[in-house]
């Protein structure tokens, strides 16, 4: 791939591929002759001190391991892109914000919250959606979330919901989950939380794929201009696939059947050319406007309707390359949330003010040393000229003082204007926007020191009553369910019975999945024909080839790897994998060709002879698509409730879609009409309301 961009070629001189082409060495570059051998004392003899190369090695590999983050441990990044759709230089001096012609790299790790490195990916948890914009005025981190609020409003109160939300202190149990007691002694006890709580029980905790994630900077920023006008700012991440969930039933068995769900679906994607992307939008509101809100901007359990405060777009970010190395770039980089470049500032939110202390002292604890910033990952494409030496896995070779003023070698050429001389000019009269010096937005603060939340962030009912309010009926049904879950697995009745109470009826429509549909693509929906011998091969080829067309994934599932046989003679269809090695979570909808064999017949490793039907009920269940065609019909007839309507049915012949069931008899191939009735069934992801599927 050519280094299209300034972050690439940067990392190309840190890459090393293969050994290169000499022998084996060291790493003090001595050659080593053998390498599968420790030196003995005879060949049955005890290993021998002396032996540098072995020890080397098993020292090296002792400390493979840095301690991981004590939050979003486990994590999936990828490089990419992000440009401006026009000038936002009427609310921000930023320039990465400023030029429609300028893409700025970035680096963009997903996580989850709870769980270890080694933890599943589809727990239900929030998750961590942290940006990294290399700018040409520094790096700009926008280390933000899958919810738009956080669980609690003041940073002190971060290690007591951390305690409470990780496992159990005695056992260390649940790993990756918060359906234990001290989550909900914690947060029946500390109402704040109850607005994430919310979010945290609706299927917003339990994406489809990182990419059809939205991200939120949950707090309110600034935006500053060049004059020095501040704007306040909500940060939105929108997926261009939509915003799409899985149930959690599925969840729970993906977590069995592909622990790394979600960070193959990223890899796979963007290894494919698969790009994914968001769109960067931006909620606005002048300062005068500060107090014209019922919550308090500053409060970061709470949302700004969409209603009330449109969502502006302002640019894309695309992401275009899986990292070369997981270890150094995904496990080191570094992310902080005090990284900000000229033109955004920071709120005196709490919660914020608070995170500005932490990263860089959980990164220092994580990667040993205060030169962090020299690795790869993290380097910023903006020259660095700091008088900071010395210190741990120093990379730099300074030779010049390292202290201003200086006046030896030339003097210090990189002083900046006196910070003073920059402060007394507030509001320039000509926009300065170029000199990039980052200035501390000049906010007039005064009061009296203490430990009091202020009475603004006293409400904890309304905006959880509003997500409530507005979210679909089968969304609040599988939230229903998740407190019925979480709360059974509680074992103290005390904490069980602990709730809040009620709250008045308001609405933001925007806070419904349904709002978050996308574009209606299929692009990389993973749909699974299941074929058997005796299977309609030209009609299995044909489903694929017009799904494929669309952008689908389609892999064939038959009894055994390789090729099954066709109804008509010489005909055969190939098999992409053995049905029994796979599970209808790993995919988003199924179809059932025609032909003379049973396609729901057992295969080669299917224990109990029921993974077919076990596939195509759990579809059924999870509310995905499933199709069936020609005597494929009779198949899915065999488990379906009778109430539903199929081609067929005296209905005579064509396309029916009943519940995002979708049947058609056709022979031999597929029509436009079942392609197309098939394809929006996939788009709409889930179908609810389906008669239930007898036992
Ligand atoms: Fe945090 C990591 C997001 C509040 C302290 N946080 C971390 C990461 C994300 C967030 C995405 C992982 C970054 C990565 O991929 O490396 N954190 C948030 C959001 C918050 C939030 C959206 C609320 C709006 N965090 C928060 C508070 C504190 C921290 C209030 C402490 C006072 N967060 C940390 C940390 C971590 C971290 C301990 C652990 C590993 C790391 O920083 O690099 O410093």
């Amino acid at each position: 791939m050519p280094e299209s961009d300034g972050k690439q070629r940067q990392r190309g001189a840190h890459r090393v591929n293969g050994q290169g082409d000499g022998p084996l060495t060291t790493d003090q570059g001595v050659v080593i002759g053998q390498p599968d051998g420790s030196v003995r004392a005879g060949e049955r003899g005890p290993t021998l001190l002396e032996d540098f190369h072995f020890r080397e090695k098993l020292t090296h590999f002792g400390h493979e391991r840095i301690p991981e983050r004590v939050v979003h441990a486990r994590g999936s990044g990828a490089y990419g892109y992000f440009e401006p759709y026009e000038s936002c230089a009427a609310y921000t001096r930023a320039a990465f914000l400023r030029d429609p012609a300028v893409r700025t790299p970035v680096f963009v790790r997903f996580s989850t919250a709870q769980g270890p490195r080694g933890s599943a990916d589809t727990v239900r948890d929030s998750r961590g959606f942290a940006v990294k914009f290399y700018t040409s005025e520094g790096n700009f981190d926008l280390v933000g979330s899958s919810f738009p609020v956080f669980f609690v409003q003041d940073g002190i109160k971060f290690p007591d919901f951390v305690h409470a939300f990780k496992g159990e202190p005695d056992s260390g149990m649940p790993t990756g989950a918060s359906a234990h007691d001290t989550l909900w002694d914690f947060v029946s006890l500390q109402p704040e939380t109850l607005h994430a709580v919310m979010w945290l029980m609706s299927d917003r905790a339990l994406p489809r794929s990182y990419r059809m994630m939205p991200g939120y900077g949950v707090h309110t920023f600034r935006l500053v201009d060049a004059y020095g006008n501040s704007t306040f700012c909500k940060f939105h991440w929108k997926p261009l696939l939509g915003v799409h969930s899985l149930v959690w039933d599925e969840a729970q068995e993906c977590q069995g059947r592909d622990p790394d769900f979600h960070r193959r679906d990223l890899w796979e994607a963007i290894a494919s050319g698969e790009y994914p992307e968001w769109e960067l939008g931006v909620q606005l509101v002048p300062e005068e406007e500060e107090f014209a809100f019922d919550f308090d901007l500053l409060d970061p359990t709470k949302v700004i309707p969409e209603e009330q405060v449109p969502v502006q777009p302002v640019g894309r970010m695309v992401l275009d390359r899986n990292p070369d190395n997981f270890f150094a770039e995904t496990e080191q980089v570094a992310f902080h949330a005090a990284n900000v470049v000229p033109g955004i500032g920071f709120t005196d939110d709490p919660l914020l003010q608070a995170r500005l202390f932490s990263y860089m002292d959980t990164q220092l604890n994580r990667l040993g040393g205060p030169n962090f910033a020299q690795l790869p990952v993290n380097k910023p494409l903006a020259p660095v000229r700091t008088t900071q030496r010395d210190g741990r896995h120093q990379y730099a070779l300074h030779s010049q003082a390292s202290y201003t003023p200086h006046s030896l070698g030339g003097g210090c050429t990189a002083e900046p204007e006196k910070q003073e001389e920059q402060e007394e000019q507030e509001k320039p009269e000509k926009p300065e926007s170029s000199n990039g010096v980052f200035l501390h937005h000049p906010e007039r603060l005064g009061g009296t020191k203490t430990r009091r939340r202020s009475g603004s962030f006293a409400d904890h009912c309304s905006q959880a009553a509003l997500f409530w309010h507005s979210v679909g009926d089968w969304e609040r049904r599988h939230i229903v369910e998740a407190f019925r879950f979480e709360l059974g697995r509680v074992g103290s009745v005390a904490v069980r019975e602990r709730g809040p109470s009620g709250a008045p009826e308001v609405t933001s429509p925007a806070l419904s999945l349904e709002a978050a549909r996308g574009s209606g693509s299929i692009r990389t929906r993973r749909v699974a024909v299941l074929v058997t011998d005796g299977v309609d091969a030209r009609q299995a080829d044909a489903v694929r080839d017009a799904l494929k067309e669309r952008g689908a994934v389609v892999e064939a599932l038959g009894p055994r790897a390789g090729e099954v046989h066709g109804h008509d003679d010489g005909t055969a269809c190939a098999v992409d994998r053995a049905l029994p090695t796979v599970a209808s979570v790993l995919y988003d909808a199924v179809v059932l060709p025609g032909g003379s064999g049973d396609p729901l017949a057992p295969g080669a490793g299917d224990a109990d002879g029921h993974a077919a039907a076990r596939f195509v009920r759990d579809a059924y269940r999870h509310g995905k698509p499933v199709a069936a065609l020609g005597s494929g019909i009779g198949a899915l007839a065999a488990l379906a409730p009778e109430e539903l309507r199929t081609a067929g049915d005296g209905g005579g012949g064509g396309t029916v879609v009943d519940h995002g069931v979708v049947t058609d008899t056709a022979v031999g191939t597929v029509t436009e009409e079942f392609v197309s009735a098939f394809a929006d069934a996939i788009a709409a992801h889930r179908h609810w309301g389906r008669p239930r599927m007898p036992r």
